[in-house]
């Protein structure tokens, strides 16, 4: 499949919290394509499985609020009207402090063949730091999958609906919370400055 360039996103407004899951239009810049695959990675319990239902509309992924699900990647397709949509949950790429370099080598795997389209990356939103465990994640993913990865990549920050701490209004704690995220994914992939529209945001509203 031919490679695609995407828009830039804006980041969306507070007021559009209202916004079902499902109506967010993920693949609207996709024009002219008939299969189209979605990678979701990202540390452990972040909601990557919860993504992968709240686009499909379907409680396909199992999601777990108290442990880890496995490590087996699992591919969703669904086809439509000619689309088929191909959506790969993976197992967190963090437990207990590490780096699992085993759920990788399995993720690794199971992408063998697989032309991947997107790269969801998930965090949530309402984490107030970024530490080196998050830098070491991301140049994971870079060693594991190459830095053009981050050409299709979208950031996913999911537990949206906060509200934020020490009088900090929710634009800017979102602005902040975003940069500090890209300025990792920038460290970890070793994307420069210049090189850094390559990251998009994409903004998950559950719950
Ligand atoms: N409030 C809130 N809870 C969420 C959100 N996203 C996920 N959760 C909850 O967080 C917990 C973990 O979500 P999962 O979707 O299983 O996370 P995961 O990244 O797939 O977890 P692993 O596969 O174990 O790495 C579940 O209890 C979800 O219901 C969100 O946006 N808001
Ligand atoms: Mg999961």
């Amino acid at each position: 499949m031919a490679s695609h360039s995407f828009p830039q996103t804006a980041p969306m407004k507070r007021r559009d919290l209202s916004v079902p899951p499902k109506s967010v239009a993920v693949f609207s810049f996709m024009q002219n394509v008939d299969t189209l695959t979605i990678l979701v990675m990202g540390k452990g319990g972040v909601g990557k499985s919860s993504t992968v239902n709240s686009i499909l509309g379907e409680r396909v992924a199992t999601v777990n609020a108290f442990q880890s699900e496995g490590l087996r990647p699992m591919m969703i397709s669904r086809s439509r009207a000619g689309f088929t949509l191909n959506i790969i949950d993976t197992p967190g790429l963090v437990e207990g402090g590490y780096v699992n370099e085993q759920a990788l080598e399995i993720i690794k795997k199971f992408l063998l063949n697989k032309t991947i389209d997107v790269l969801l990356y998930v965090d949530r939103l309402d984490s107030y730091r970024v530490d080196n465990l998050d830098r070491q994640v991301v140049k994971a993913i870079t060693d594991s999958f190459g830095k053009a990865i981050w050409k299709r990549g979208l950031v996913v920050l999911t537990h949206a609906q906060l509200s934020p701490p020490d009088g900090i209004n929710y634009e800017e704690f979102f602005a902040r919370r975003s940069e500090a995220l890209l300025r990792v994914i920038r460290l970890g992939a070793k994307i420069r400055k210049q090189e850094h529209q390559v990251v998009f945001y994409f903004i998950l509203l559950l719950f």
